[in-house]
């Protein structure tokens, strides 16, 4: 903005009086927000002028659909730590939401949602581009509100971001009428708020630790078990620590990859549903199982009568609804993550050495490894993520979608970093992949950012191209392209008698000319050895690349446990 425009609005806004919208504004520049998913409506055409007067504040970005918007929010929670933040309007805008959202509560990302509604007069009258977003929303937030009253504004704000990013993340939405936003405001965004109601326990009981360390000392094969929690909590250092001084193996879920070091020799790789052997036996064998911020997701515990059945459980969560939530639990540990591995630390001075139960996990490991057969005509997905991992050395920010590619990327891409994997774990959202990593991308500027997708799930939000060109964001997205919706069609393969219902796709676009069309650089690439020669090349090109790696259609995802199965009945282990 030029000094004289400056000068015009500066003079336009002493003569209007302050509105409930130049509140949330104010409001954003108190909590640090600095960059803003938003899409117009009506509803929200106060907020978004008063948003117009204070741009130059703000890295606002306008993705193509809503759900572009909130995916990226969510990528950008990820991987910043920080509160993602949306705008919508009422109506389609907000329930446009509502799967982010859902995907957000149950990968606990910290959002503060604003969704436009209708003036309050009209509320409950069926108006135009009504809906009753705090009812829809109420099962899958971790709080909402509807502001009424414009001196509500402020405290509700504080308390939103307070909530959406202290104790267990979670999103948070603010649903504010139209009038409220346009109404004036005399308010100013203070500090205070009370909620008595919400104190999250961070500082666990040391008589619980007490209790763990009496475990450590009568166990004979203990495992960790480390969920996003760690990487919440930011505790990967004292994860390392206390794993390497008492030489404990441990498993990462899904969602907690990149928490404890994958390349480590105490990791024994993703545990559940496509983990490893040496995992998903360790899980099994285990005598004391502590984990640290996962939630027992049934995909980590297969059948739960064969999860860790002989072993004294210890669950450390900030969220007390979890412990005990899906196996029964002996030592219950309320808190965060680090406070607990550093109250932990104090106390466990000593332990047993467990070398005999670390070899066995160890030989497992070396025995069973996770494989693939060698392509030599056809690429196959699990070939072009290992050399996306070699390529990338292992320091990309790496965002999936949801499928077969989602499980290859998990496990041969080995995150020995926090804050670098942005999947969707909980809700298994297909188009979430794409999106995620404009938001990731945004969140850390200078960072290497790959996109994994699916075919089909990129064909979900893949709208969401136009943003690269228009803010330069070099992503690199590969899509490992099988031509079919390939994680339905394993299934349908193993369990259904090949009836391929509806997962195979008869017409693709062409994502090179659909590349060309958002004005970005578009290869496709069938050979192998072509794959090897130009991926280099292709990373670290310049601006944003689409790469469409036509894989092998038939392949499937190993090991596996079947659905229904236990951690010891594990298929596809070897080749
Ligand atoms: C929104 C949504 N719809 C449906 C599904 C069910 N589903 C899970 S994986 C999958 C196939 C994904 O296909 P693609 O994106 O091509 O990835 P691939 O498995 O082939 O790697 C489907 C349909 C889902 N997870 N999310
Ligand atoms: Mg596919």
């Amino acid at each position: 903005m030029s000094n004289q425009e400056q000068e015009r609005e500066r003079k336009a806004e002493a003569h209007t009086p302050k509105t409930g919208a130049d509140l949330l504004i104010e409001a954003l520049i108190e909590e640090n927000v600095e960059t803003l998913f938003g899409y117009p409506g009506g509803a929200v055409l106060p907020i978004f002028d008063a948003l117009y007067k204070k741009k130059h504040l703000f890295n606002q970005v306008l993705a193509r659909h809503e759900q572009g918007s909130i995916h990226a929010a969510e990528g950008y929670a990820r991987i910043s730590g920080k509160p993602g933040v949306v705008i919508s309007t009422s109506g389609p805008g907000a329930t446009n939401l509502v799967t982010g959202i859902t995907d957000a509560m149950i990968d606990s990302l910290p959002l503060v949602v604003f969704t436009g509604q209708v003036n309050q007069p009209v509320i409950g009258t069926d108006a135009f581009q009504e809906a009753d977003i705090i009812g829809i929303t109420t099962p899958i937030t971790k709080h909402n509100y509807q502001v009424r009253k414009v001196s509500d504004l402020p405290r509700v704000i504080k308390e939103a971001f307070h909530i959406a990013t202290t104790g267990r993340p979670g999103p948070v939405v603010i649903d504010i009428p139209k009038d409220v936003a346009a109404n004036p405001c005399q308010d100013s965004y203070d500090n205070s708020f009370h909620l008595p109601g919400y104190q999250p326990t961070i500082k666990c009981n040391p008589l619980q630790v007490k209790k763990l360390k009496e475990a450590i000392q009568q166990a004979t094969k203990p495992v960790i078990l480390a969920g996003a929690g760690v990487q919440f909590a930011q505790a990967s250092s004292e994860l390392l620590e206390f794993a390497e001084t008492h030489q404990i193996p441990v498993v990462n879920t899904l969602l907690g990859l990149g928490t404890f070091p994958g390349e480590h020799e105490l990791s024994l790789g993703m545990g559940g549903m496509h983990g490893t052997y040496a995992a998903n036996t360790a899980l099994y064998d285990t005598d004391l199982l502590i984990n640290i911020g996962a939630r027992f997701d049934d995909r980590l515990t297969g059948n739960l009568d064969h999860f860790a059945p002989s072993a004294l459980v210890a669950h450390i969560d900030i969220d007390p609804a979890e412990i005990g939530k899906n196996v029964n639990t002996h030592i219950p540990i309320v808190g965060d993550a680090k406070y607990a591995l550093i109250e932990m630390k104090k106390q466990i001075k000593d332990s047993p050495t467990f070398k005999a139960w670390r070899d066995v996990c160890l030989s497992n490991k070396k025995e069973f490894p996770l494989w693939y057969n060698e392509p030599t005509e056809a690429m196959i997905g699990q070939w072009v993520i290992d050399k996306v991992f070699k390529a990338t050395k292992g320091e990309a920010i790496v965002a999936t979608d949801v499928g077969q590619h989602q499980m290859w990327s998990a496990q041969f891409y080995k995150f020995n970093k926090p804050n670098r994997w942005v999947t969707s774990g909980g809700l298994g959202t297909m188009g979430f992949g794409f999106p995620a990593s404009i938001g990731a991308q945004l969140a850390k500027p200078n960072d290497l950012v790959v996109a994994i997708v699916g075919d089909g799930g990129f064909q979900m939000t893949l709208q969401e191209l136009s943003i690269l060109q228009e803010r330069h964001l070099p992503i690199k997205i590969i899509i490992v392209n099988n031509q079919a919706l390939g994680m339905v069609r394993q299934w349908q393969e193993a369990f259904y008698s090949q009836r391929y219902s509806e997962s195979i796709f008869s017409i693709q676009p062409d994502f090179v000319k659909l590349a060309e069309a958002y004005e970005i650089k578009g290869v496709k690439i069938e050979d192998p050895h072509d794959f090897e020669k130009q991926l280099d090349e292709l990373i670290a090109y310049d601006g944003p690349v689409l790469i469409d790696a036509r894989v092998l259609q038939q392949e499937n995802v190993y090991p596996m446990i079947p659905p229904g199965k236990g951690l010891n009945e594990m298929i596809g282990v070897k080749p």
